[in-house]
């Protein structure tokens, strides 16, 4: 069983996505094998790509991919995929650059659907990413889709929140303020190479500037026209920046505990849940709701001393 645990470990693609695939399928044995993997976990360096759909992060995704490989770092990509119910392991689409970083094994790229349980996703993304950093990936990119809407909250498993929007999005800016401008790290304009960027990258940097008081990080905004990769290498060494503020003074290590208690929480909630779902199939109720139904009984009292026979 932990041969292919080994094989991950030595960086082997195939075993890797058959990993992620038994992740995606919540396929019995995971959990064993995730426990063999969690121990090699923790060195990479994780960012979160989001945005609106279409605003270019895969494009994006590719050269950062490319510009980390040129700076001596293996990549590891994850894309959420939350439009197709099950994608299965298809690849993150047909463009050359992705074909070309697909042919690199210093890149594993793998695109995760949704299985469908609440939650399940997040859950899923989490356990992929830690199949890429026990691959030893220095950095390991998840994409996903939608702001803020959708049931991944890629904040809570990344190190780094790079926020990508578009110069389409203008309207949509005041809407970013509330929720995930707040937790993006690193702001990206892509598409800066349409007229109508000029005027939003002021905007949002003056959006993001606002209640800076002169401490701590300053989120930066960052102009790319990824389809030609223009500015890839000024929002490369904005994420490097942020990488080596996150290091200092451990506030790397303080996020990721946060993350990882509100990660437990939610495992152990869905873990409870699951347990008290197999003892309700195991009560036979037949008789009690007999007397319920008859008026015999009343149905606020019959729950409550179930409930209270069942704790104790
Ligand atoms: N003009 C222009 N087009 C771009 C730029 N970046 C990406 N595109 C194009 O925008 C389209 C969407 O790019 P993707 O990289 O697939 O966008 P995405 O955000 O990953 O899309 P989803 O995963 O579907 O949400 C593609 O046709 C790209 O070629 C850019 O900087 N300028
Ligand atoms: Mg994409």
């Amino acid at each position: 069983m932990s041969d292919i645990v080994a094989r991950v470990r030595d960086g082997n693609i195939r075993s890797a996505g058959r990993l992620i695939s038994m992740i995606e399928a919540g396929d019995p044995s995971i959990e064993a094998l995730l426990s063999l993997i969690y121990p090699h976990t923790g060195k990479s360096f994780r960012i979160g790509v989001t945005g609106p759909p279409g605003a270019g992060k895969s494009t994006l995704i590719c050269e950062l991919a490319g510009a980390y490989l040129a700076s001596g770092r293996s990549v590891g990509i994850i894309a959420v995929d939350i439009t197709s119910p099950f994608t299965g392991g298809a690849l993150l689409g047909d463009r050359i650059r992705m074909q070309e970083l697909t042919r690199d094994d210093r890149v594993f790229i793998r695109s995760i659907g949704n299985d469908g349980r609440p939650g399940g996703l997040s859950r899923s993304a989490q356990d992929a990413m830690r199949v890429l950093e026990a691959m030893g990936k220095g950095v390991v990119i998840v994409e996903t889709a939608g702001v803020g809407q959708t049931d991944v909250d890629v904040v809570d498993s990344v190190d780094a929140v790079v926020l990508v929007t578009v110069p389409e999005a203008g309207d949509e800016v005041q809407a970013l303020k509330a929720g995930i401008l707040e937790a993006a790290d690193v702001i990206v304009l892509n598409k800066a190479d349409r007229p109508e960027a000029d005027g939003l990258g002021t905007e949002l940097q003056e959006l993001v500037t606002g209640d800076y008081v002169g401490a701590g990080w300053q989120v930066p905004v960052i102009r790319t026209a990824a389809s030609t990769g223009d500015g890839v290498d000024k929002l490369c060494e904005a994420i490097n920046a942020y990488e080596t503020y996150a290091k200092e003074e451990n506030r790397l290590g303080a996020r990721r505990k946060l993350q990882l208690e509100k990660e437990m929480r939610t495992r152990l909630r869905e873990k409870m849940i699951a347990t008290v779902d197999h003892s309700l199939d195991r009560i036979d109720l037949s008789e009690v709701v007999n007397l319920v139904n008859k008026g015999e009984k009343d149905l606020y009292e019959v729950v409550k001393d179930l409930v209270n026979f069942h704790k104790s």
